[in-house]
Formats: C-alpha cells, structure tokens, sequence
C-alpha cells in the first residue's frame, strides 16, 4: 500500500511539473495596452479604437488587454507621443501636425489643399511613401501602425461669417502647434495662437482665442457651436491621424501577437475612414441648424488657396522638395 500511495506522489509531481514547463514554452505572457487619444468618446477617432481593442483582445484569446482613454485624459498629442517615447504609455493617435516637430517630413501633410478628395490622401497613405514615413517614426522610438482619417479642416469663429481670406484680418485663430499651420494663418492675415486640442474649448469659451480649425466632426461632437457662431467649409488640409505604438513595447511582443495587433490596426483604419466621412458629411448637415455655416464658391475658395501658396516655398526644403514632388506625381498618377 505504502509503495502504491509513493508512486501516486511521484506522478502528481511530475504531472504538475510538465504542465507547468508547457504553459511556459506556449509563452503566455500577458500584455496591457493602455491607449490614450484626444477626442471624445463620441468621436469616430474612439469608435475605431473600442473596434481596435475588441479584435486584438478576441484574437489574442485575452492574452492583450486594451485599455481606452479619452478627452486628453492622458495629455494632449504630443505628451502622449513623448509617453511612448518614454515607455510610459503603449499607443496613441495624433494628428499628423505635432508629428512634424519630431520628424520634419510628416509636415507635408499640413500643405495647404494637397489632397484634392479623400480619395487621394488614402491612395498617398496607403502607399510605399506613407509606409516610408511611418518607418521613419522608428528613429524616435516609435512604431507608426496606420493612418487614420482626422479630415479637410474648416475654420470655425466667434466674431463673423468668413467668405474671402480678408475676412480673417487680425482673427485669433488657435493652430496645431507647428509652424505651417501659423505660417498659413498669419499669410491670410490672421493672428494664430498655436494650442494643445485639449485646451481650446474654455480658451475658445474666454475669448482668449476667436476661432480654430477642425473636420466638421469634430466641431460637432466637441460641441464647439456652444461658442462659435460661424463656420466656412475651407477645407484648406487634409490631416491624418496616425495610429502609433511605442517601439520597445512592440519589440517586446512575440511575433504572433504582432501579427495580432497590425491586423487589427489595418481592419480599424478601414472601418475609421469610412465611419470618420460618414460623420464628417452628417455634421456639416447638422452644424447648419446651430451655425451660420458659409459655403465657399469656387472664387472664393481660389481666393484662400492662392493667400497660402508661399508656404509652399517656405517649407519644401523643410519637408524636402523630392518627398512633395513623389506625393503629387502620385496623385497624378490616380
Ligand atoms: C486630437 C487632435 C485634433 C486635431 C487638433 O488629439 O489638435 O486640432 O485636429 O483632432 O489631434
């Protein structure tokens, strides 16, 4: 009996052993993903995030949480990035603007009426010059995913309906913080301010600023009508967002989980432009019951175009001047 009862002891032992050594060669380690981003949790930038989240823990079998935060819970763009770049946070979201004072070349995005339709912008994105400059994103530690769609920016204000570039003499216009932005503001006449997100709406509710700039979504669900009364389709850049990780957390994830991850950032960047143009299109609409929204004619339009062209020069060398010329001849080319 005494021998019978040992040997169950030797192979409950043993058993528990293997088993352990298996669980531990599967590589089960677990990780947390904590995303923070700049809109609200109405935004269609959030919906593509709660979809980003739903399809990496489902395909992870849980083996990645995903955890969301909203309304610059987490700071504005560019603390976030710095959060990345400090392995203090996983990934974020920002528009292509404060990129630019990191990686000089995402300032081509902020050329005043580079993208004639959405159309474009996705062909650009989507191609090996939208990879090149995510790639690039590497050299400060961190790893652009996708692009997602922020949108065509229309000025917004509290003082008057804006038809011509004169329109906006001496305006305070809260900017993106980088320089193009200013520099095209300040070259239709404007007074620009360069602003985190977060800050603008009490700014704007103060009068410290008179007007900004956004896709029309954005001006709806951040409820800016509340304090602007005119709003002018300018459409005057197309922005991006890029989805982003911070690199050594994604050095850190095995090769299945990445694979994990970049599936669920290509499926939520399809999901997020058509949502994104859906919203864009259905709060224009909308806007017109609370702003006075002004619609620009060609001529009109063609006034603001051509009252922002010197950027163009200012900034090729910036940018570089081949990295424009490969960005329209690609647009040529659809
Ligand atoms: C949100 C920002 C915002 C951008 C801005 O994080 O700052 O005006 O258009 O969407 O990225």
């Amino acid at each position: 009996m005494k021998k019978f009862l040992l040997l169950v002891v030797v192979l409950l032992i043993s058993g528990t052993m293997l088993f352990a050594e298996g669980q531990a060669d599967s590589g089960e380690e677990n990780f947390t993903i904590t995303a923070g981003i700049g809109l609200n949790d109405k935004s269609a930038q959030y919906e593509s995030l709660v979809l980003f989240k739903d399809i990496v823990e489902k395909n992870s079998d849980g083996r990645i949480t995903v955890e969301l935060y909203h309304s610059s819970q987490l700071g504005d763009d560019r603390e976030m990035m710095e959060a990345l770049q400090r392995g203090e946070q996983e990934m974020t979201c920002p528009s292509t603007a404060p990129i630019a004072p990191f990686v000089p070349e995402f300032g081509i995005f902020d050329l005043p009426f580079l993208f004639p339709t959405a159309e474009d912008a996705d062909y650009v994105l989507d191609s090996e010059i939208g990879q090149n400059l995510l790639d690039e994103l590497s050299d400060i530690g961190i790893k652009g995913l996708v692009y997602w769609e922020n949108g065509y920016r229309n000025l917004t204000n509290s003082v008057r309906a804006v038809r011509t570039p004169a329109d906006v003499k001496g305006m305070k216009v809260r900017t993106m913080e980088n320089p193009m932005h200013l520099d095209a503001w300040r070259a239709m006449g404007a007074n620009p301010t360069p602003m985190a997100f977060g800050e603008l709406f009490s700014a704007m509710q103060q009068g410290v600023v008179d007007g900004q700039e956004n896709p029309w979504g954005t001006i709806y669900l951040q409820n800016f009508p509340e304090v602007q009364g005119f709003a002018t389709d300018t459409g005057h850049v197309y922005s991006p967002f890029v989805l982003m990780i911070a690199q050594s957390f994604w050095d850190g994830l095995p090769a299945d989980l990445q694979d994990i991850v970049m599936d669920a950032a290509v499926q939520s960047r399809d999901h997020n432009r058509e949502l994104n143009r859906r919203y864009n299109a259905e709060y224009m609409e909308k806007l017109k019951d609370v702003m006075t929204v002004v619609e620009l004619t060609a001529d009109q339009k063609a006034q603001f175009q051509s009252a922002v062209m010197p950027v163009y020069d200012k900034y090729a060398d910036v940018i570089g001047q081949d990295l424009i010329d490969a960005v329209i001849k690609k647009i040529a080319e659809r």
